[in-house]
């Protein structure tokens, strides 16, 4: 019997060494198949204990359960430890620092035109206007009829003008909005109007059928062609440069009278010439004239009593000329790579 005793604390000792070095739990499961399975050495004591006598039985039977519960916990503690460990181990590796910066997907920015909407709305802001916005469907008694435009005039040709019915249409200028105004509002007006404007244009490097246009409007007592002039100087002075001059060309529109378009002296050569302004010195950015004195009287304004200028400001051929971009169409294409120039 002693010798069986000997044998059995051996064997407990070797499981334990082995279970306490045993990597990962498919290592610790062959340990309990190999000491504590069928054809394992406990069982092997367990089928020896015939040959001991009836006393000596009951106790080797104590100590072989003795043994085998031993070896049992020292499994479940090890098993613990290892899940532990393992969980640990799997933790650690799916751990991310979020102390690191994100990945910043890159700021936003305005778009040319808006920037350049913003700037031309900014000076006349200051100069104490107001911005008006109207309906971009308009009917064309605003179009064109209020402003003089008559039946058979070519601007209301469909080559030119975007219908939806006879007399419903998408505005080709903003200049309606400011007759809503003039018959809402009584003068004293200073307005900026803002916004899209449709011509039934085939879409090239210059022409857009949808492109945007501010006009502006001022109705008061005894305003005269000379502040019109001086309006005019100091937005292009503001807009283009403190050195900048700009000159009056004769020019109709049914809507004013006199009329003019207004070239500025070109920002590159200063007026001596180059490939900028063609050569020219000059290059045109607006049209303006005082309103006609009918176009008042047709939203209730009397032209005895009060007089006005107005003007019209193309965006895209602004923001062209001011960012050198040679196609109108890069504006609508949404293209990052273009756009980005203009954080
Ligand atoms: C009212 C009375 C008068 C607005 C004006 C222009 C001259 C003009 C063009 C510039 C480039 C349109 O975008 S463009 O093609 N505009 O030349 N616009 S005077 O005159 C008005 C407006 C409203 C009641």
């Amino acid at each position: 019997m002693s010798n069986m005793k000997e044998e059995l604390r051996k064997l407990a000792d070797d499981f334990h060494q082995q279970t306490d070095n045993a990597a990962d739990l498919t290592e610790l499961d062959a340990l309990r198949v190999k000491y504590m399975g069928k054809k394992g050495p406990l069982t092997a004591v367990l089928r020896s204990m015939g040959s001991l006598s009836p006393e000596e039985r009951p106790l080797m039977g104590q100590l072989v359960n003795q043994v085998r519960e031993e070896m049992e916990t020292t499994l479940d503690n090890k098993k613990s430890a290892l899940r532990i460990a393992e969980k640990n181990l799997k933790l650690a590796s799916e751990t991310i620092d979020i102390s690191l910066p994100g990945s910043s997907s890159g700021s936003g920015a305005r778009h040319p035109l808006t920037r350049v909407i913003d700037e031309i709305c900014e000076v006349f802001l200051n100069l104490g206007y107001q911005i008006a916005e109207g309906p971009e469907i308009e009917l064309d008694r605003y179009n064109f009829e209020l402003l003089r435009i008559p039946e058979g005039h070519p601007a209301r040709d469909t080559q030119d003008t975007f219908y939806m019915s006879d007399n419903i249409l998408l505005r080709t200028q903003t200049s309606p909005v400011q007759i809503r105004v003039m018959e809402e509002q009584k003068p004293p007006l200073k307005i900026i109007c803002p916004g899209k404007v449709y011509r039934s244009d085939t879409l090239d490097a210059t022409h857009s059928p949808i492109f945007h246009q501010i006009e502006g409007l001022v109705v008061d007592k005894d305003v005269t062609m000379g502040d019109l002039i001086g309006s005019l100087q100091l937005f292009a002075r503001q807009l283009f440069g403190e050195n900048t001059k700009i000159r009056l060309r004769p020019h109709h529109f049914p809507f004013t009278e006199p009329s003019c378009e207004v070239d500025i002296t070109c920002w590159t050569c200063g007026g001596s010439g180059c490939r900028t302004c063609k050569g020219e010195g000059w290059i045109e950015i607006l049209g303006a004239g005082m309103v006609h004195p009918e176009v008042l009287s047709n939203c209730g304004i009397d032209p005895e009593i009060y007089s006005g200028f107005a003007f019209g400001i193309g965006v895209e051929r602004t923001a062209m000329g001011r960012y050198g971009i040679d196609d109108i169409r890069h504006f609508y294409e949404n293209d990052v790579r273009f756009l980005k120039q203009f954080k």
